[in-house]
């Protein structure tokens, strides 16, 4: 007897087969968290109430994998909203950041923080995601600047799983803190020798990312990460080739990185080296949009090189105030001509595959963890398609049914 049995038409988002892997008329059992049973209805060997404990009648209605939001900023303190309100009355860069303002004002806030102001607000965001059929969120630390306030961030990140899967990243060269800003070697040492390996050893850490830009850390000090990183075991990441090319893909393909992120301005090279490590592309189309960039990630490059694509929301308070993974699947059709289908694949398959996870979610197969999102539409293109409608019906976290939305 299984748990229970959910009916509906199901896009399993396996790839090779028919567009969205779908299974029309489908049928998914669940027995102790886990996916037992995917196939017709037409297959299915009995009355489906003899079957299952429990029997979702999902009718029309479309049954994906639960989304997975693999690039977040979800902790932090505080908005920019004011900054956000002074730019659009004219001010200069200078004068926000006179007014402490940037990611500096991010920092104070965070600092300023306690555990529990961390949690409360961070967990007001996350609703927002699972309230669009978010089951798999990575949390990226890197609004401390120094070991304490990473480590609250990291731990206010793992204190929000439950109801949902938390990856924590450790974004180790974000912005170089004000007191180190005459001696840049200092702080990248003191990350690579001293907070890294704290905190890979409290054991917060799953993966390790920097931001390689002229404006945040070079190549060269991203590789002194990456090798402190590989000295522990942990997978890298990379906010890469966002705003200028600095060779950060490249360095990430040689340091096996899951993934290279952003990638506006990534090169031939830095495609091919992606594609050869294998390392996804993760568009992040909010902060595009935000920045008012106008250079698009070259999506077909990336495409005919064989680089997989992985959507997210990017979500931080400077550059990307997205709580929302359909207006971003929206925004990766638009802005970046991503196919409605890719954009749904890149919030599943490929946003697992992104977090070192496709072995146990991101697809809907069985022996994969039972996590779902039902949702209110006639075709999964309309994923894509609505701008601020309420499309999900149910979600399903390790096999339990939450009514979210
Ligand atoms: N990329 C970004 O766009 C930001 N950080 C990063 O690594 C900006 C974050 C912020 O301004 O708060
Ligand atoms: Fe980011």
């Amino acid at each position: 007897m299984w748990d229970s049995l959910w009916l509906g038409h199901v896009a399993t988002m396996t790839a090779g087969g028919g567009p969205y892997g779908a299974i029309r008329d489908g049928a998914l059992a669940i027995k102790a968290g886990r996916i037992a049973w995917l196939g017709a209805q037409s297959a299915l060997q009995d009355q489906p109430e003899k079957l299952a404990t429990d029997v979702f009648h999902m009718r029309e209605h479309w049954i994906t994998p639960g989304l997975v939001d693999c690039h977040t900023h979800l902790v932090f303190a505080g908005d920019r909203a004011g900054e956000f309100e002074m730019r659009l009355n004219g001010a200069a860069y200078e004068d926000i950041a006179r007014a402490g303002g940037g990611i500096a004002a991010t920092v104070a806030a965070t600092r300023a923080a306690s555990l529990a102001d961390l949690g409360a607000a961070s967990a007001g965001r996350l609703k927002r995601l699972m309230a669009e059929g978010v089951t798999t969120v990575e949390i990226k630390s890197g609004y401390g600047l120094e070991l304490e306030t990473e480590k609250r961030m990291l731990a206010a990140a793992r204190g929000l799983a439950g109801d949902v899967r938390v990856r924590t990243t450790f974004l180790a060269l974000h912005a170089l803190p004000q007191d180190y800003k005459d001696n840049r070697a200092a702080y990248v040492d003191l990350v690579c020798e001293e907070m890294l390996p704290a905190l890979a050893d409290a054991g917060l850490v799953d993966a390790v990312d920097a931001f390689c830009e002229g404006i945040g850390f070079s190549a060269v000090e991203t590789e002194q990460l990456f090798a402190a990183a590989a000295n522990k075991g942990l997978r890298i990441k990379l906010h890469a080739e966002q705003l200028s090319d600095t060779g950060g893909a490249q360095l990430a393909a040689r340091y096996q990185a899951l993934s290279a992120d952003h990638l506006e301005y990534v090169s031939e090279q830095g495609i091919a080296a992606m594609a050869e490590a294998g390392a996804v592309a993760v568009l992040l189309p909010g902060a595009f949009y935000f920045l008012r960039e106008t250079k698009k990630p070259p999506v077909e490059k990336l495409r005919a090189a064989g680089v997989k694509l992985a959507l997210a929301t990017d979500c931080n308070p400077g550059t990307s105030p997205l709580l929302s993974p359909l207006l971003a699947m929206n925004m990766g059709c638009t802005l970046f001509g991503l196919t409605p289908e890719e954009a749904l694949a890149g919030f599943t398959r490929e946003g697992a595959r992104a977090l070192g996870l496709l072995g146990d979610i991101g697809t809907l197969e069985v022996g994969k963890a039972a996590d779902l999102a039902v949702w209110r539409v006639k075709h999964p293109a309309e994923l894509s398609y609505w701008l601020g409608a309420s499309l999900l019906r149910a979600r399903v976290f390790a096999g339990r049914a939450f009514n979210d939305a």
